[in-house]
């Protein structure tokens, strides 16, 4: 499993194609840099953020990473044997996706700040034109979203919440200026992000109260660092880095398999042992206390119904006295801080909001207008699909990174994004062999791939059981993958032209 990019064949007459691209994340990069190795050099990325890097560079909150292993997170082209840690951080991350902007030259291509409004399918000369917030506008002959799926945070609106003055932030929106050492600090949302930024700076505050709705599912982390030496044989011998992050994403897709099947008794043996291990972490000096974190922190759901949030200190957060795990219901914000609904009263300096993101907004993120004038945000209504996660009936040339269906809660998205990425720079070399102008997928053979996402979806321990941001609100998990990931690198391996229509 070495590499993704198997279809090197030439594109036709790439200089005839114009290409737009929104979004400057890990996604709309890695599509960059395939557009520019097979010769195509006339594509832009519109960016509304002011630098690259996308969720990257949004989430800044102290303590923020990916929970997927460093050597797996990473294009299979250009790997870092110098990852610093088993999970690197958001910075080392960041600052890995420079280094990818700077060695494909792909900076001069991103037009920062700048944030698309609309776009519009002109069916006469069969091209998209591309508007901007800004009042620009672009033409293109191929138009590509990687907008990303979790870019709008999800802000509640507590009751009375005006009436408290004091700083209040999202995790994503991460307010640098406000100091937290000495203050009374409350967190909202016990998700990956209120996970990783309660662990990290509870150190730091005065008070600490964690407002929990529903627990989560925290298996330990391990993150070792990565020794000198084993940097150097990576270094020396790429081939033993591939074959470690080859044996991660077998290891990966064994757990995806014994653990993530709704009817897999691997799945209890796994929840037994994450909630043994998380038990053991919890030493309270009252022992009221410790025999009800005990019982509050393990989830009463399947263990990955939600998204897993493995972390090395966030259980033991729970044994420093300054840190109150609060299980009450939120009734209303004061002057003060927040009233519990069976009348609490916590006084607090500063609230943070880990409420996590608004993925059905996050998908609509411009006001796409395909053949017809149908609009895509109302064709999908609150239940968004595409062919492959990719393409669309009614939008041709037009293609989706990351799009619905392709959400993974086990293992890497880059690896989605590399399948996507081969996958669309198939169907565009099978356009330009056409002759034609655009392509369109069949809608038989969009909604025979819906049906068959669904089945499967029922397999899954994450297809329904809880309430998680992957379901819309009937229930319905329209964001997931539900299969193994070889079996989407095959269903992408190439792009089966009988499945479009070319005009
Ligand atoms: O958001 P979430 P997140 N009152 O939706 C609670 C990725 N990610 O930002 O579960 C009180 O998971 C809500 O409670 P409940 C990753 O894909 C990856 O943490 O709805 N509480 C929940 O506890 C992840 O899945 C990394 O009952 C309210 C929390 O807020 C995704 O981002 C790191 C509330 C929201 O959790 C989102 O994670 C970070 C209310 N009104 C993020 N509304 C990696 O390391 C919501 N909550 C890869």
């Amino acid at each position: 499993i070495r590499s993704w990019a198997v279809l090197e064949s030439p594109i036709k007459n790439p200089d005839q194609l114009k290409v737009v691209i929104v979004g400057a994340g890990v996604a709309g990069l890695g599509m960059a840099r395939k557009f520019k190795e097979v010769g195509v050099e006339d594509f832009i990325l519109l960016e509304k953020n002011p630098d690259i890097g996308g969720t990257w560079f949004l989430n800044i909150y102290p303590g923020v990473a990916c929970d997927i292993f460093s050597h797996f997170y990473s294009f299979s082209y250009f790997l870092n044997a110098k990852w610093s840690k088993a999970y690197s951080e958001g910075e080392e991350i960041w600052n890995y996706l420079n280094r990818f902007v700077e060695e494909f030259q792909l900076r001069p291509h991103i037009h920062f700040k700048t944030v698309v409004s609309e776009t519009i399918w002109q069916e006469d000369e069969k091209k998209w034109l591309v508007r901007t917030k800004e009042g620009k506008e672009y033409q293109a002959n191929i138009f590509i979203s990687a907008v990303g799926a979790l870019h709008t945070p999800s802000k509640p609106h507590f009751k009375n919440q005006e009436a408290f003055q004091k700083p209040i932030f999202h995790t994503a929106e991460w307010d640098k200026s406000v100091e937290l050492s000495g203050k009374r600090v409350g967190v909202i949302g016990t998700g990956a992000s209120g996970v990783q930024a309660v662990a990290n700076i509870a150190g730091k505050v005065k008070e600490l109260y964690v407002f929990q709705r529903t627990a989560s599912w925290v298996p330990a982390r391990m993150n070792f660092a990565h020794w000198d030496w084993i940097k150097n044989c990576f270094v020396t011998f790429p081939f033993l880095l591939r074959l470690y992050r080859d044996i991660l994403f077998l290891t990966n897709e064994v757990i995806f398999h014994g653990v993530f099947t709704i009817s897999s008794p691997i799945r209890h043996l796994v929840e037994n042992f994450v909630a043994r291990g998380m038990r053991q972490n919890i030493r309270e000096e009252n022992e009221d206390d410790e025999v009800l974190l005990k019982t509050a922190l393990i989830p009463n759901y399947p263990l990955g119904c939600k998204r897993v949030t493995p972390s090395d200190d966030y259980i033991q957060t729970f044994n420093q006295p300054h840190v109150h795990l609060i299980q009450d219901r939120i009734d209303c914000f004061n002057e003060n801080g927040i009233a519990t609904s069976n009348g609490k009263n916590i006084d607090l300096d500063v609230i943070i909001l880990a409420t996590g993101f608004d993925v059905l907004q996050s998908s609509r993120a411009f006001h796409g207008i395909g053949k017809g004038g149908q609009i895509l945000s109302e064709v999908w209504g609150d239940c968004p699909r595409a062919y492959l996660g990719i393409s669309h009936p009614g939008f041709p040339n037009s293609f989706i990174l990351l799009g619905p269906g392709t959400g993974l809660g086990h293992s890497s998205i880059i690896f989605m994004i590399e399948c996507q990425v081969n996958y669309i720079l198939d169907c565009v070399r099978k356009l330009q062999s056409s002759g034609r102008k655009s392509m369109t997928v069949k809608k038989s053979v969009h909604d025979g791939f819906v049906a068959w996402l669904d089945k499967n979806m029922k397999n899954r321990v994450f297809g329904s059981g809880c309430v998680a941001w992957y379901q819309n609100a009937k229930g319905v998990n329209w964001t997931l993958w539900p299969k193994d990931l070889i079996t989407y690198w095959f269903r992408t391996y190439s792009c089966d032209r009988t499945d479009y229509e070319f005009e």
